[in-house]
């Protein structure tokens, strides 16, 4: 039996490799190349290609650092490549195998080797950066003509976002491309690990949490194309897509791509080969396929994303080469910045902000008791054991007065859910959900915000009550 077991796993082992040794499984980003390509390979080669799609870093870093994905060639991006390499995810490249490096570039092979040094375990398949896509229409008939679009003003300004929320915002789901996008708005290091620095963006995202329809990294392509929304921020390649998918539908939207006027991230997404490929070598004949110089230049004028291989460069169309949001001039340069990986404990950090962000179900605290609570306070929630929350506070007796804003936003409040929340130090607050959007205290808010870290009584003096606005639901469609 036991003879027989064996006999039985080494001949599944052998039907697997030669199964492996005919297939190369590529993981690549959504909307990342033209799939006339993928046959083409098939033919050329002789290989079957299995390719899948995502469209978040983090699903792919899950997925490398559990080990056993069964995939040839994956394509994470430069900061969470270095990552993984020093977590001992990717093999080196076998260079020899790779007559094709040849036509690669060196200004981005240099860029590239600040996340893989001397490129030794990946190639780059493209790069961009993440900035804004606009409906010109809708956004100038909700906020003038004249309104600059490629500020951040435009989706981090709630006064702003209150207006585009009728037409729909959509924001990635890329933490660390949105938190360093915000610290460049503040004025801050894009780069920061420090937590209290970065801490301070949630503030600002919480602001406009109310008015944003949905945090997602590819549907907002189509969803732009068709007019289903009017703002998205997200990659340069996949707007420019949205821009042709709605000229090419005669439908009336047109779509413009900026890099943020105050800066945007530039990112690298590399090729590299699982250290646990089930096909090395036939990663190998895939890389030094994508890097033939008409492969690589058919790929960008498909996807409208910058390459790494400057053999293709003469191959590519005008406006792919010739649009300096793609292939950026000097000047667009200079504005541009890159990140480095997160260490474990900002990255930590990092993530708990963005759960807080994106799940924004805490639509409205009324801090009733008050005393505790210094005027202009950020107050963190807790309910004794762990934090529940984070509301923006502007304290203050409120005025007798129908028009005072404090009354009136308590009028557009629906109880629907009531709490006393306590920790140790006698926190306790009401909380509510709104049925819509605050619309009238979201600029005083963010004027405002700062933070309360305990109730000690020491800071009872300011008195009267507080009345605190955290995120609401996403304006409702
Ligand atoms: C393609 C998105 C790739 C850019 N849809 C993200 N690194």
């Amino acid at each position: 039996m036991t003879f027989h077991a064996k006999k039985m796993t080494v001949v599944v082992a052998l039907s697997a490799t030669t199964a492996f040794a005919n297939e190369v499984r590529v993981y690549n980003w959504s909307d990342y190349i033209d799939e006339r390509l993928l046959s083409k390979f098939e033919e050329e080669t002789g290989l079957d290609l299995i390719y899948d799609v995502f469209d978040s870093n983090e699903v792919l870093e899950t997925k490398m650092l559990a080990g056993g994905s069964g995939y040839d060639v994956v394509v994470p991006s430069g900061t969470f490549l270095q990552r993984q390499i020093q977590a001992g995810a990717f093999q080196p490249l076998d260079k020899s195998k790779l007559p094709n490096l040849e036509n690669m570039w060196d200004i981005i092979e240099s860029r590239t080797a600040q996340y893989d040094p001397d490129n030794a375990y990946s190639i780059n398949y493209m790069w961009g950066s993440t900035g804004i896509g606009v409906n010109v229409g809708k956004v100038s008939e909700l906020l003038g003509e004249d309104v600059d679009r490629s500020s951040m003003d435009l989706v981090l300004k709630p006064a702003n976002m209150e207006k585009l929320a009728e037409c729909g915002v959509h924001f990635l789901d890329a933490p660390v491309e949105i938190i360093p996008m915000v610290l460049q708005y503040l004025g801050e290091d894009p780069d920061s690990h420090d937590v209290d620095v970065i801490a301070k963006t949630e503030a600002v995202l919480m602001g406009v949490r109310p008015y944003i329809q949905k945090f997602h990294s590819s549907e907002y392509i189509n969803a732009l194309a068709n007019g289903d929304i009017c703002v998205a921020v997200g990659w340069s390649g996949d707007i420019l897509q949205a821009r042709d998918r709605a000229a090419e539908a005669e439908n009336g939207v047109e779509i413009e791509y900026h890099a943020f006027a105050e800066g945007s991230l530039m990112w690298f997404d590399q090729m590299a080969i699982p250290e646990d490929a089930p096909n090395p070598d036939g990663a190998h004949v895939f890389l030094n396929f994508i890097m033939d110089a008409q492969n690589m230049a058919d790929a960008s004028n498909y996807v409208y994303y910058a390459n790494g291989n400057l053999a293709s460069q003469p191959l590519l169309a005008e406006d792919v080469i010739g649009d300096t949001a793609i292939y950026p001039d000097e000047a667009t340069l200079e504005n541009l910045y890159t990140t480095t990986p997160y260490p474990a404990n900002t990255q930590r950090a990092v993530t708990r902000l963005w759960t807080r962000v994106k799940s924004g179900t805490w639509a409205a605290v009324v801090q009733e008791s008050g005393r505790h609570v210094r005027p202009q306070s950020v107050l963190r929630f807790t309910n004794g054991r762990s934090h529940v929350g984070t509301c923006f506070c502007a304290l203050g007796r409120p005025q007798r007065n129908a028009a005072d804003p404090i009354q009136k936003r308590h009028q557009t409040l629906r109880r629907v859910q009531r709490n006393w929340w306590s920790d140790s130090q006698h926190i306790f607050a009401w909380v509510f959900r709104a049925s819509r959007p605050l619309r009238l205290w979201q600029d005083h808010v963010n004027a405002h915000a700062c933070r309360v870290w305990n109730t000690d009584p020491r800071h009872n003096r300011a008195g009267g009550r507080g009345y605190c606005i955290g995120p609401g639901k996403p304006a409702a469609r």
